[in-house]
């Protein structure tokens, strides 16, 4: 018997599955207590079948995004808050006249690709959530992504299926996800305007400073605006780092900065920071003595002992992170914090509107033989030592080359210099995980103006992924039909060899080997 099982993401115990204590540090008891939360989500799904979009059915749509968002990898640490939203679930499942929870020992039993085929959708919607809920808290919805939370978790709960109707969901789960970035991406721009590249500094000038991690727009608006002339400076970390780029965010003269690297690193770069930190989404880590008397949380994060934010009619108080962070002080002098390569200034803000604004440059580029190949090399950072690949693989690419990037697996390689082409930076980080968008956009109207399709562009895509709205990207990925992707550091440990067997058969997916290998495999 083990104690717990989870295999949702790719540090999981032996490449197999964390049974005794997650590698993330989730614990049994929380692990089981959100098992039993996807349960009661499963339940509440089914209770609402043929009352979907009635009125009054936006609380059942938010506790479904918000239950589903808890549980994805370094989110949610914190029993209480499961066992609250599990007992907020029940409850609105009983109002509809009740529905048996799905059994918490049916999420992860049975048939090997039965399992894996359950899971892979499960885990689909909890990366989509995360996202749909950013779009939610900017006052935007989309009925179709709204609706397959209940088609899939009823699915989830559902009996075994032939695998031609679990690939039909899967293939509708990744398209949905596209509705939801492309949500996102209105969401974000609409409220904040279109990213505008910009470099952003490595320093921690002296005095009081707040680090804000994850991915919520929103909270760092939020707490911009009731920090303004308080002498205190913010800097982002991790997600948050493409937030520089949008006008209305970058316009507040006290956002100065980026502090630190990807998730994995936070325990060492926090360790006795004297600032407050607030994290919005993932990754939080379990926190260190030295620094956990700082570090806040909100929105579904949570880790037992950090002092929560919660939101009230729509409104947080952040009084008590900017209390922190008058008192820490920050650091007397400037500080200063390298990249993992050395480099002190990054750059971030290519989203769609700046690529596709030089579209005609880039054109000319690849038609005069300047631009060789694209390569999209981003997703998610993580602790394993094969993944400085990675920084090998944008370091030996030719340079006539050109990479684009996104989310937190960039800090491998953003404080690079790659120099340019024509003009054109040979580095372009296109933003937050969610702004896969942007790069399917811009493969999108390439295909159009060399008038093929994306799989016959000189474009390849090489992907890192560690936690759940990875599942959800790669799911949309497959579902536009895009072949030959590199994937890595490893496989997921949810997908059955059968399953495997189909993706490559499909897709031709691989894993990633040597960069090297891997670069000559590609261009020739
Ligand atoms: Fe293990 Fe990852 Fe699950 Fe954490 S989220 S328990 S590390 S598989
Ligand atoms: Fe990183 Fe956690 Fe996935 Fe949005 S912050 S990408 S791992």
């Amino acid at each position: 018997m083990s104690d717990m099982f989870c295999f949702q993401c790719e540090q999981t115990a032996g490449g197999k599955g964390c049974v005794k204590m997650g590698v993330c540090g989730k614990t049994p008891v929380v692990a089981n207590a959100q098992d039993e939360l996807t349960g009661a989500l499963v339940g509440l799904a089914g209770a609402m079948e043929g009352r979907e979009g009635a009125p009054g059915s936006e609380r059942v749509d938010e506790l479904l995004m918000q239950g589903l968002f808890a549980t994805v990898t370094n989110v949610n640490f914190d029993e209480d808050r499961i066992r609250e939203l599990t007992a907020l679930v029940r409850e609105e499942k009983e109002k509809l006249g009740g529905a048996e929870d799905l059994p918490p020992e049916k999420l992860w039993s049975g048939d090997p690709d039965q399992v894996s085929f359950r899971s892979t959708l499960l885990l689909g919607l909890r990366g989509m959530a995360a996202y749909a809920w950013h779009a939610h808290v900017l006052g935007k919805k989309d009925p179709d992504v709204t609706a397959f939370f209940y088609k899939g978790l009823r699915a989830v709960g559902g009996p075994d299926r032939p695998v031609a109707e679990w690939l039909d969901l899967l293939v509708e789960c990744g398209e949905t996800n596209l509705k939801c970035m492309a949500l996102l991406d209105e969401a974000n721009t609409s409220a904040f305007g279109q990213p505008v590249p910009v470099k952003v500094s490595t320093i921690i000038e002296k005095g009081p400073f707040i680090i804000i991690s994850g991915h919520d727009l929103h909270d760092l608006k939020q707490l911009l605006i009731q920090t303004e002339g308080k002498g205190i400076n913010i800097y982002t970390h991790g997600e948050m780092l493409p937030a520089h780029a949008y006008p209305e965010l970058k316009k507040y003269p006290h956002l100065k900065g980026n502090f630190g690297t990807a998730w994995q690193n936070q325990q060492k770069e926090l360790d006795g920071v004297p600032g407050a930190v607030l994290f919005t989404t993932n990754c939080l880590m379990p926190p260190k003595p030295s620094y956990a008397d700082r570090v806040f949380t909100t929105a579904v994060v949570g880790y037992p002992g950090l002092v929560h934010i919660p939101e009230k009619n729509g409104e947080k108080d952040f009084s008590p992170v900017i209390k922190k962070a008058l008192e820490l002080g920050g650091w007397p002098e400037e500080h200063r914090l390298t990249g993992i390569n050395g480099g002190t200034v990054l750059t971030t803000g290519f989203g769609h509107h700046a690529v596709l604004g030089v579209a005609d440059r880039v054109v000319e580029a690849v038609k005069s033989g300047a631009i060789k190949h694209f390569f999209l090399v981003g997703g998610c950072d993580g602790a394993r030592p094969g993944r400085n690949y990675y920084t090998e693989f944008v370091q030996k690419a030719p340079a006539d080359t050109v990479i684009l990037t996104l989310a937190c697996g960039k800090y491998r390689f953003n404080d690079l210099d790659l120099g340019e082409i024509n003009g054109l930076p040979r580095l372009m980080d296109m933003g937050q995980c969610n702004d896969a968008y942007s790069a399917i956009r811009v493969a999108t109207a390439l295909a159009d103006a060399f008038g093929c399709g994306v799989n016959d562009l000189p474009l390849t895509l090489v992907l890192s992924w560690y936690e759940q709205k990875a599942v959800a990207i790669l799911l949309t990925l497959l579902a536009l039909g895009i072949k030959n992707i590199f994937l890595g550091p490893t496989l997921p440990a949810f997908i059955s060899q059968n399953f495997l067997d189909l993706l490559v058969e499909k897709f031709a997916i691989r894993q990633i080997s040597q960069p090297e290998a891997d670069l000559k495999a590609i261009l020739g």
